[in-house]
């Protein structure tokens, strides 16, 4: 691998956005492809820091800046992308449940996905499970990510399952939960297809559903 992008992942684990932004300009300008400069530098760094946080090697603060510095190294390279297509992995619609505005994990959980290649859409808190089936409906995704971080609102995802159930719907869609009261106990009891503790191991789960 050149040294560009040796030191581009580098600069993703270390989470320092400016020097980020700076190597992806200097990737661009010395002529490396811009799926390289995603695969190779941005994504392959978060890789490392997905592993290193499932770990307990890395905290929160500190995923949340590698994964700001590579959305930054992405927002540079993107517009190069415009008209290629990237393969994706897989698409990923998520949310977090009606009642529970809770969000840090979910998003972790999306940008973690981001980072292995899926495309994520990311609805927000408070969704109710109309808001969702309208969503699956619109987008049309492969993976359904429900994020519950309070008691009282875990059972809604309940209600979402059964509402997939009830129109016809369960079948299309693999969906996977998680939330720090979320266990796989409660993803075999609500129907769900798994459940992941953590961000890594959505991105496991949700590259092993869809293999
Ligand atoms: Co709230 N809160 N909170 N809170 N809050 C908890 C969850 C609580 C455990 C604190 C406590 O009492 N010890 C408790 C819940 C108790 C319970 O239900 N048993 C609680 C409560 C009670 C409340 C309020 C009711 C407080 C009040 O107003 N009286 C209120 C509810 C508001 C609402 O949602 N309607 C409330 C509000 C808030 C804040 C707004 C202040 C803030 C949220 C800010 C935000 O998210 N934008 C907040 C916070 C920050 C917390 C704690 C302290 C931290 C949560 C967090 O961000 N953790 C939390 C205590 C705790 O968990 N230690 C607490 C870091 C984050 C990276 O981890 O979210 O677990 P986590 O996500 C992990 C995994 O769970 C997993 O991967 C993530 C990355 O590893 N994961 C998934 C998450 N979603 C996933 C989805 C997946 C897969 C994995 O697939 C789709």
């Amino acid at each position: 691998m050149s040294n560009v992008l040796e030191e581009l992942n580098q600069k993703v684990i270390e989470g320092k956005l400016e020097i980020v932004q700076e190597l992806t300009r200097q990737a661009i300008a010395e002529g490396h492809d811009p799926e390289e400069i995603i695969n190779q530098g941005l994504i392959m760094g978060m890789n490392v820091v997905g592993v290193r946080f499932k770990a307990g090697d890395m905290y929160v603060p500190e995923v949340l800046m590698c994964a700001r510095a590579m959305s930054g190294g992405m927002e540079i390279v993107k517009p190069l992308l415009m008209g290629k297509e990237i393969v994706s992995a897989g698409k990923v619609l998520i949310g977090t449940v009606k009642g529970d505005l809770h969000d840090i994990g979910k998003n972790l959980v999306a940008m973690l996905l981001e980072s292995v290649g899926f495309n994520v859409i990311n609805l927000g808190t408070d969704i109710t499970t109309e808001q969702f089936i309208q969503a699956i409906k619109e987008h049309k995704p492969d993976v359904l990510g429900l994020s519950a971080l309070l008691t009282t609102t875990m059972l809604g995802m309940k209600d979402i399952i059964d509402q997939l159930v009830e129109e016809g719907m369960r079948d299309e869609i693999k969906v996977i939960i998680g939330g720090a009261p979320i266990s796989q106990e409660f993803s075999d009891e609500i129907g769900a297809d798994g459940f992941a503790p953590d961000g890594a191991s959505a991105t496991e789960l949700c590259q092993k559903l869809l293999a």
